[in-house]
């Protein structure tokens, strides 16, 4: 598209136009600056807000644009007042009472996400869900590498969106989290998912009625509706007179699932087997599920089977989820770090036969911290808690299993070490965020890793 299309596109879905649109960019982070350099483009003018005093990114937004009107260290309500549009980053809640009031005055609010999809012509494939979102937005931008097509993949996973719009590409590949799903209005996927829906973010969603709500506008639009059988908060999601194709571990009739036999198991797309399980190089069946719910939206979008099935079998998966950190004395250590809710560090347990020394806590961001008592009473010999919330696991325990209090990863790297026996797994899968304690899950990953390898050898 050239800029005066994408300028009559704008015009068409927001009334954006730059004869008298004042954007207000609300947060100077990735997001705002990626909608800073495309507004520049379009020539929009627009001006940027950020609660922050030193938002991570203003010396390279300034050094970029040193004209940009910047209010940081508090929402100037000047600038809100005279705004005709918001495009109000994911880490900012659409019910700061700044934004409130600016949409009450006429504001109209927009997505990154937003503005990408009303300026390509190119298919987008969008992926959200609890858990599992950056593995399958990963391989699914390998499948459609391997297929030959010219992809650029991002979203939540890292990359903004706007920051992928490129003329060239032909596949568009987003990993969206509810934040970004619940500003976005236009986005039409050639294909969507939601791959699971367990509790998260409730520390900025009111409930989980809420949270799901969010998820669900990933199916606004026509495109096919990738869904998971095996999830009853994803099936509900299903719309009359929509294309909808199904994945699952242990549903049979789902298009996409894996049939078991007695000594093998392959990913089947209805009757035709096309990879065995084995050749999948990934831990846990939560990532046979993942495999599963990429195929389907490979072939929705006309990737070729066995290009896909080829980097399948090259996917290695992401650091911090789990990543075996090495075997010590027959100790495996596995860090999944990631694992920053619930449904993770379930699905993490849940793939062990034997019972494993866990580390977990942290930022329980609002979550019931009780809904795990069931899995780390069956799948625990005992609990290493560490954080802020590490107490609210060590009371969903109540006394079932053995429960050790530690003052960080490393400590708690010390205190398993001196509890294995060869034979045992150590499992880093916190179901909790890293930030009460940690710069990021990714911080919080490589201390543990660095503890686990300075263990004598
Ligand atoms: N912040 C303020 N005041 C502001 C603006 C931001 O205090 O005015 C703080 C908030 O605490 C917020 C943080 O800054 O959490 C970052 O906010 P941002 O909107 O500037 O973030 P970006 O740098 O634009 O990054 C965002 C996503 N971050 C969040 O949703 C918090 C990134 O996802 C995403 O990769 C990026 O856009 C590109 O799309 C990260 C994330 O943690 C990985 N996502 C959450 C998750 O996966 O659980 C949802
Ligand atoms: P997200 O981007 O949604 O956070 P990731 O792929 O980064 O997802 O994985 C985050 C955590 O969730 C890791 O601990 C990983 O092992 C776990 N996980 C991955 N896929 C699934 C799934 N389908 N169901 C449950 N947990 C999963």
């Amino acid at each position: 598209m050239t800029t005066r299309a994408r300028n009559a596109a704008l015009i068409g879905h927001f009334g954006l136009d730059p004869a008298d649109a004042k954007v207000l960019i609300v947060g100077a982070g990735a997001t705002g600056f990626s909608v800073a350099r495309f507004l520049r483009g379009q020539g929009v003018e627009f001006a940027i807000v950020d609660s922050r005093d030193k938002p991570p990114l203003l010396p390279q937004l300034l050094e970029t644009m040193p004209d940009a009107p910047v209010f940081t260290g508090g929402f100037d309500e000047a600038a809100f007042k005279v705004a005709t549009h918001l495009v109000v980053s994911p880490g900012v809640s659409l019910e700061e009472s700044s934004i409130v009031k600016a949409c009450a005055g006429g504001a109209r609010i927009i997505s990154d996400i937003d503005l990408l999809a009303s300026c390509t012509a190119a298919p987008i494939v969008a992926i959200t869900g609890s858990n599992g979102k950056s593995t399958v937005t990963t391989m699914l931008g390998e499948m459609a590498k391997a297929a030959g097509k010219r992809v650029a993949v991002g979203g939540n996973l890292g990359t903004p969106a706007l920051a992928l719009l490129d003329a060239a590409v032909e596949l568009y590949v987003l990993e969206l989290s509810s934040f970004q799903l619940e500003r976005t209005s236009v986005l039409n996927a050639a294909a969507a998912t939601a791959l699971n829906v367990t509790a998260d973010h409730l520390d900025r969603h009111r409930n989980m009625a809420d949270y799901a709500h969010a998820k669900q506008r990933i199916f606004n639009g026509n495109g096919v509706c990738v869904l998971n059988a095996d999830d009853p908060v994803v099936l509900q999601m299903a719309q009359a007179g929509r294309t909808v194709s199904t994945f699952a571990i242990n549903d049979p009739g789902a298009d996409f699932h894996l049939r078991r036999d007695r000594d093998s198991a392959y990913l089947m797309h209805l009757k035709q087997p096309l990879l065995a399980l084995e050749d999948l190089p990934l831990e846990g069946l939560h990532n046979a599920a993942n495999a599963l719910a990429a195929l389907a939206l490979g072939v929705a979008v006309g990737l070729e089977k066995d290009a896909m099935c080829r980097a399948l079998k090259r996917f290695k998966g992401l650091e911090h989820r789990m990543q075996k950190v090495a075997v010590r004395h027959g100790v495996n250590w596995i860090n999944d770090s990631k694992a920053t809710n619930i449904g993770a560090c379930v699905a993490a347990l849940q793939g062990y036969p034997d019972k494993v020394i866990l580390i977990a806590g942290g930022d329980a961001k609002g979550a019931d911290m009780s809904e795990l008592a069931p899995v780390l009473k069956a799948q625990t010999q005992c609990v290493i808690v560490m954080g802020k919330d590490g107490p609210l696991i060590e009371r969903a325990i109540s006394g079932a299993v053995p429960v050790y209090a530690v003052a960080s990863v490393a400590h708690a790297v010390t205190v398993a070490d001196s509890l294995a026996q060869a034979g045992d797994t150590v499992l880093l899968s916190p179901a909790c965020a890293s930030l009460d304690q940690y710069k990021s899950y990714a911080d919080r990953g490589e201390k543990f890793a660095a503890a686990v390898l300075a263990l004598p050898a």
